[in-house]
């Protein structure tokens, strides 16, 4: 095992790159992981079906039907995904003693076991309002919606998260970024576009009246240009979304399924790099529509990271996940989503990026080729299997999510 990390580090450092200090920035790179690939998006708090235009496909055994559950689910995949971690929760995750609140009456209280349980693990929590699946989506709108009583009860919802997560980085000591993503949309052509965008504006408007502390929180608006059912608009397009987080001084998400097939989110950073201080990402695949298939080390994945690496800009980017794939074994996808991403980062951190920015300044292609292509067969896999090692994680995690289906989630009623 040291020996092929040793050979490997010798090949990178022929090549211009420093094994040890990509795995010395890999470990403190933080991934929010998703706590929704655990139950399909059902989340404890309403039993609506899933709406929105968001779809988990698939009837595999063993999904979490309970706070308990999905907390056991979430503390194994931690154990076999490597680096820092943080859980990236949704409203609709509430756990309620007793009495149940609407959303819009939300508190803090009704998330102290996530915050326990955040505190005994040692990490920070992120959060996101819920906007779907519940009795008060109207035709489809919430907080762009013409009847008052719906846009206000969302506008309430949006606060009370406000307040939520301000509690949820108070008690950890880690900020908290606050996801705000809205389904609204029409089917077929509206013959307003306007008016739903402007009462969106207003909504949200509304919400950020609500004093927070911005060393605590980050609030985050995601874009999206479609659903299933919202084919034909979105009120939260991403020219909406982007202006408005610029202009309010917010910061902007881009989810990589929610473009046009042939737009690129490793694209788009290095623009909103220059003009935004932070930047968030829900980094998913969309196999022909925004799918939320489990991420995979391909080439979109590796190209986004490098984006991020190559730009000095990990510290500047919150890096989320967001896919739920209910076909395979829950914790697996966890697992391999997670670590993919972080092997596209240890992918990126292992580029002698100024070298190559020099060859494209200086109009070297010829060169730029060759090493990039070299890069490819460049002897990855044993740095990657040299931080699990030493990260305490297994490399092989399939064995234990084997025994823990046996042993957990096949009994599960
Ligand atoms: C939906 C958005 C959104 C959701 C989660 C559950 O298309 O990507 O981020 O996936 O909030
Ligand atoms: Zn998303």
């Amino acid at each position: 095992m040291m020996k092929r990390y040793d050979e490997a580090k010798e090949i990178y450092a022929s090549l211009g790159v420093d094994a040890e200090m990509a795995i010395e920035a890999l470990r403190g790179a933080t991934i929010s992981v998703h706590c929704w690939q655990g139950d399909d998006v059902i989340g404890f708090d309403s039993k609506e079906a899933l709406s929105g235009g968001i779809q988990a496909t698939g009837d595999y055994p063993g999904r979490a039907t309970t706070p308990e559950e999905l907390m056991a689910d979430i503390d194994k995949a931690f154990s076999l995904i490597p680096g820092k971690k943080k859980l990236n929760l949704h409203a609709s995750y509430a756990i309620f003693d007793g009495e149940i609140v609407g959303r819009d009456k939300i508190e803090p209280k009704h998330f102290k076991k996530w915050v326990d349980y955040a505190k005994e693990r040692g990490i920070g929590l992120d959060f996101n309002p819920t906007f779907f699946a519940h009795p008060m989506v109207k035709d489809n709108l919430t907080l762009s919606s013409p009847d008052e009583e719906v846009r206000s009860y969302w506008v309430n919802h949006g606060k009370a998260s406000v307040k939520i997560a301000e509690y949820f980085a108070s008690e950890t000591g880690v900020p908290c970024v606050l996801n705000f993503w809205i389904p609204d949309g029409y089917k077929d052509i509206p013959a307003d576009r306007l008016g739903p965008r402007a009462r969106f504006m207003k909504s949200m408007d509304e919400i950020l009246t609500v004093p927070y502390d911005k060393e605590k929180v980050y609030i985050t608006l995601e874009s999206k240009v479609f659903g299933i059912g919202l084919e034909s608009y979105t009120v939260g397009s991403a020219e909406f979304c982007l202006s408005y987080a610029n202009s309010r001084g917010i910061t902007p998400l881009m989810d990589n399924g929610h473009y046009h097939p042939t737009e690129m989110v490793s694209d788009k950073l290095s623009s909103l790099l220059l003009f935004s201080d932070k930047i968030a990402l829900h980094v998913t695949r969309p196999v022909r529509w925004d799918s939320d298939h489990v991420v995979l080390f391909d080439d979109e994945t590796k190209e986004i990271a490098k984006e991020i690496v190559a730009h000095d800009a990990l510290d500047r980017v919150f890096i989320a996940t967001d896919y739920f794939d209910a076909s395979i074994n829950r914790i697996s996808a966890w697992v391999t989503g997670v670590r993919n991403l972080q092997k596209a980062l240890l992918l990126a951190l292992l580029r002698p990026t100024d070298k190559l920015k020099a060859l494209q300044d200086n109009n070297e292609f010829t060169e730029l080729m060759y090493l990039q292509e070299e890069l490819k067969t460049a002897p990855f896999g044993d740095i990657w299997a040299e931080f699990l090692s030493r990260e305490g994680v297994v490399a092989d995690y399939l064995a234990e999510v084997k025994k823990y289906e046996k042993e957990v989630l096949v009994n599960r009623a």
